[in-house]
């Protein structure tokens, strides 16, 4: 519990001054204009979930397909803050294995009793081919990456920073691969198996899309 407490602070601590955010911030109050009119520019509540991974077919809101390397009871954090033109997101675990190094990202649909289930990456522009492979849609600008290396407890934390507003795009889960993204022509965004997800709603847009494999 006090690990998670130290991750949910560091959470909040790294998302407050993340630079892009606090030059959102700053230009959309400037000293002076404090005005109701500015007031509705603030940014969206920011999106704190705190979950322990359950068995695939358990229903809960974070499941593990891989026990072994996401283990039941291991734990995930994700913070996420979005202003008018820019999201930072971040990612803490607890108990996964220890010295791994694992992919992530924001994927567009919820988590299911498939791996599958949870959709493509969220992109801000889309990719028309899909599954997306090309590095020009499918990089840590377009989609929401956060791939991370535990420490010798199996605990790690991730970031992103991305300048689109990610309430806009269909965004409802964070997924954990196998292994690293990958960045290169065919493979971009690809990051091995899906270990383990969790529901995170992001964004306002309903509707789901088909599950798609190899991502
Ligand atoms: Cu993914």
């Amino acid at each position: 519990m006090r690990r998670l407490a130290v991750a949910s602070a560091l959470a909040i601590l790294v998302l407050a001054t993340l630079p892009v955010l606090a030059g959102q911030a700053f230009a959309a109050a400037p000293a002076g204009t404090a005005t109701p009119a500015r007031a509705a520019a603030a940014p969206d509540p920011p999106v704190l979930v705190s979950e322990t991974f359950e068995p695939a077919d358990s229903g809960a809101s974070a499941l593990t397909y891989n026990q072994r390397l996401v283990p039941v009871g291991a734990r995930v954090t994700v913070a996420s803050v979005s202003a008018q033109h820019a999201t930072a997101t971040l990612l803490a675990v607890n108990g996964l294995v220890p010295d791994r190094h694992y992919g992530a990202h924001v994927h567009m649909n919820r988590c299911g009793r498939a791996p599958d289930d949870s959709g493509p990456h969220t992109q801000w522009r889309a990719d028309p081919v899909q599954p997306s492979v090309n590095p020009k849609y499918a990089n840590p600008h377009n989609e929401i990456w956060l791939d991370f290396t535990t420490d010798r407890d199996g605990n790690a934390v991730a970031a992103s920073e991305v300048r689109w507003p990610v309430e806009k795009k269909m965004a409802r889960s964070v997924v954990i691969h196998d292994h690293g993204t990958s960045s290169a022509p065919g493979h971009a965004g690809e990051a091995g198996n899906r270990l383990a997800c969790v529901d995170v709603d992001f964004s306002h847009a309903g509707g789901q899309v088909p599950g798609v494999t190899m991502r």
